[in-house]
C-alpha cells in the first residue's frame, strides 16, 4: 500500500477518519467527494486494487470482501460499500432529504445504481481503463445494459436540477461518479444531453471538475 498521503482537513494529533481508496475509482470518489463537500476531515490511503492491496489481511480485517472503498473511523468502527459509507458520513446533512418520501426516492437511486448501472457503466470503464480491453471486446450485454441505464438517467433529468426534488443529494453523488466518466468505458454521453447538464450541475454542487 502506498504511504498515505492527507487529503481533506487533516487535524494534527487528533484521530482522523482514514479512507482506503482508489483515486480513479468512481466507488472511492463517492466517498472523498462526501467528505469534502461537508467538510469532514480524513486521511486517504491509496489502496491499489490491480497490485490486490485490497486482498491483504490487513485490508480483509476492514473489509472482508476485499474491496474499496472502506473507511476506519475517528473511533477505530471499520465501514465498507460506497452507498453504506456516504449514507453514514452524511447523515443529518442537506445530502439527505429530510423529507420520508423524498429520502426514500433517494434510496431508490442508490439501490437502483449498484444493481443497474454501477454493474454495466463502471464494470466496461474497468475492462478498457484498468484492464487495456478495446471497446470491440466488451460484453455487448454490458453496454446495452449501460445505454439503457443512462437512457434512463437522461429521462429523469429531463426537467429537474437534481435527481430528488429537494436538490443536490447522495443520489446524484452515486450516480454521477461513474456517469461522468462512461466515455472511458466506451459510451457515448452526446447521445444523452441532459444527463450532460446534470453531470455539470452536479460537478458545480460538489465543486469537483
Ligand atoms: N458495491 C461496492 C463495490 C466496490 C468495488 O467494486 N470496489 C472495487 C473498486 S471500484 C474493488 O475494490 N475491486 C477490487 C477487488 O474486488 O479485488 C461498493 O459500492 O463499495
Amino acid at each position: 500500500m502506498r504511504a498515505a498521503r492527507q487529503a481533506g482537513k487533516k487535524q494534527m494529533g487528533v484521530a482522523t477518519m482514514r479512507i482506503y481508496g482508489d483515486s480513479i475509482s468512481g466507488n472511492c470518489l463517492k466517498v472523498k467527494w462526501t467528505a469534502d463537500h461537508l467538510g469532514i476531515p480524513y486521511e486517504w490511503i491509496e489502496t491499489d486494487i490491480l497490485k490486490g492491496e485490497s486482498r491483504t489481511p490487513e485490508h480483509l480485517s476492514l473489509n472482508p470482501a476485499g474491496q474499496v472503498p472502506a473507511v476506519v473511523l475517528d473511533d477505530g468502527r471499520a465501514l465498507a460499500q460506497s452507498n453504506a459509507i456516504i449514507l453514514y458520513l452524511a447523515e443529518g446533512s442537506a445530502l439527505i432529504p429530510s423529507d420520508p418520501f423524498q429520502r426514500a426516492k433517494m434510496l431508490e437511486w442508490l439501490f437502483w445504481e449498484q444493481y443497474s448501472h454501477e454493474p454495466y457503466v463502471a464494470v466496461a470503464r474497468f475492462h478498457m481503463r484498468y484492464l487495456g480491453k478495446a471497446a470491440t471486446d466488451l460484453d455487448p450485454r454490458v453496454v446495452e445494459r449501460g445505454n439503457a441505464a443512462l437512457a434512463r438517467l437522461d429521462a429523469a433529468t429531463a426537467g429537474g436540477e437534481f435527481l430528488v426534488p429537494a436538490g443536490l443529494s447522495l443520489a446524484d453523488v452515486a450516480l454521477v461518479a461513474y456517469t461522468r466518466v462512461a466515455e472511458e468505458g466506451s459510451f457515448d454521453l452526446g447521445r444523452y444531453p441532459n444527463v450532460r447538464r446534470w453531470i455539470a450541475r452536479c460537478e458545480a454542487g460538489l465543486g469537483i471538475n
